[in-house]
């Protein structure tokens, strides 16, 4: 029922009865995934969509220079759980004037969701380089207004225009990290694979992300394939070993497991780097390391809905995280790597960029297209297995 009514709204779009934004607030609406919506707005781009998208482009780049308005007295950000310093927010309020709310989520798809489904009111969000991709091309983050981002000349050149988005038109790095095992040292050896996941040893007693693209992603990585595989038969073996592995786990659980692993009820646990760091800080027998099979590397980044309400504050809260002392701040806290060249001298517990080692087994995640469906259908019966 629900296939037949998707298929109905992209014959709407195919007849151009209905528009690409429209049509992802309803197939969400119906239950589709976000990335699935992605996935199909990729593959039903109609004729003429590239000319479309080139005149937004050219359209945003002109936006993009025009003067903004006086400085909002209200700011939304919708950011990831333990993301942001404990002064970050009440210091940018007090010397800007500014009041504002923050709501958290735990996955690039909780956000997707919410936005492809006409979510308003967010200021800022901050999606993966993947997920960066997707509201660029569904058309949903705004240009950014350059000259008002006075500190952009302390972003490391690493980080300036990824292929996710030319030119940085849309986007300002906010953190970078991996994804890996965090393991209580005072109860197991250091996991070297992957596939300690599948000893029935620690059965009970470990977690992986509840995020499919780094459950399938380290599965792919396991038997030797790319974490952004479309091949069918690596990815029907990655389910299988999904699937192994599932029966000794104790949930899929995201940032929220860090108190599992400070308690011991959790010992080995699918994590982001900086967020073991975190939960290192209450229990130091905490340690991480990345499986020899290799994993994710990513970059989050801070975007402006197209649909937010207070440009302004938005602008001058990306130009405040730009600054060194407060983008320190930031990583030292979170765990994770700065983009900001400046900040990376002033913390004081520097995240240092990966080894050449290490960069030969890290891979970034892409936007896996009109194959997003399939990846969401076997996410949905690993999780149902
Ligand atoms: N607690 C913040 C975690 C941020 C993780 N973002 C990256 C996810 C890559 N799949």
């Amino acid at each position: 029922m629900r296939d037949r009514r998707l298929a109905a709204l992209l014959r709407a779009i195919g007849d151009e009865s209905l528009d690409r934004r429209e049509f992802a607030r309803r197939a969400v609406a119906l239950g589709a995934a976000a990335t699935t919506v992605a996935g199909l707005l990729a593959a039903c781009r109609p004729v003429g969509d590239d000319v479309a998208s080139a005149e937004r482009a050219t359209r945003d780049a002109a936006a993009a220079l025009e003067p903004l308005g006086p400085i909002e007295p209200h700011l939304s950000i919708y950011n990831w759980s333990d993301y942001v310093a404990p002064d970050t927010i009440p210091n940018f309020e007090r010397e800007f004037g500014v009041r504002v709310t923050y709501d958290v989520y735990e996955s690039n798809e909780e956000l997707l969701a919410k936005l492809l489904a006409g979510a308003r009111g967010y200021d800022l969000v901050f999606p993966s380089s993947y997920a960066l991709s997707v509201l660029v091309a569904t058309g949903l983050a705004a240009p950014v207004h350059r000259a008002y981002l006075t500190n952009w000349g302390n972003v490391a050149p690493l980080f300036l225009n990824p292929a996710v988005d030319p030119g940085n038109a849309h986007s300002v790095p906010w953190q970078w990290g991996i994804t890996g095992l965090a393991y209580r040292a005072d109860k197991v050896a250091p996991p070297e694979s992957w596939s300690v996941l599948q000893d029935v040893r620690y059965a009970g007693k470990m977690t992986q992300l509840d995020d499919g693209r780094d459950v399938i992603g380290s599965w792919l990585r396991f038997r030797g394939h790319s974490l952004n595989s479309r091949d069918v038969g690596e990815l029907t073996a990655a389910k299988a070993d999904a699937i192994s592995a599932k029966r000794n786990l104790k949930a899929y659980l995201s940032a929220p497991v860090k108190g599992q692993l400070i308690s011991g009820d959790v010992w080995i646990a699918q994590l982001w780097n900086g967020d073991a760091t975190q939960a290192r800080a209450e229990q130091p027998a905490i340690e991480y390391v990345l499986p020899r099979e290799g994993s994710t590397i990513w970059a989050d980044n801070v975007v402006i809905p197209r649909s937010a309400p207070h440009v302004r504050a938005a602008h001058e809260f990306m130009n405040y995280i730009l600054r060194p002392e407060v983008g320190a701040a930031i990583s030292d806290f979170t765990g994770y790597g700065t983009p900001n060249q400046q900040a990376l001298a002033r913390m004081e517990h520097p995240v240092p960029y990966p080894t050449a080692e290490q960069l030969r087994r890290l891979e970034y995640q892409i936007d896996l297209g009109r194959d997003t469906a399939e990846w969401d259908q076997l996410w949905t019966e690993i999780k149902s297995a």
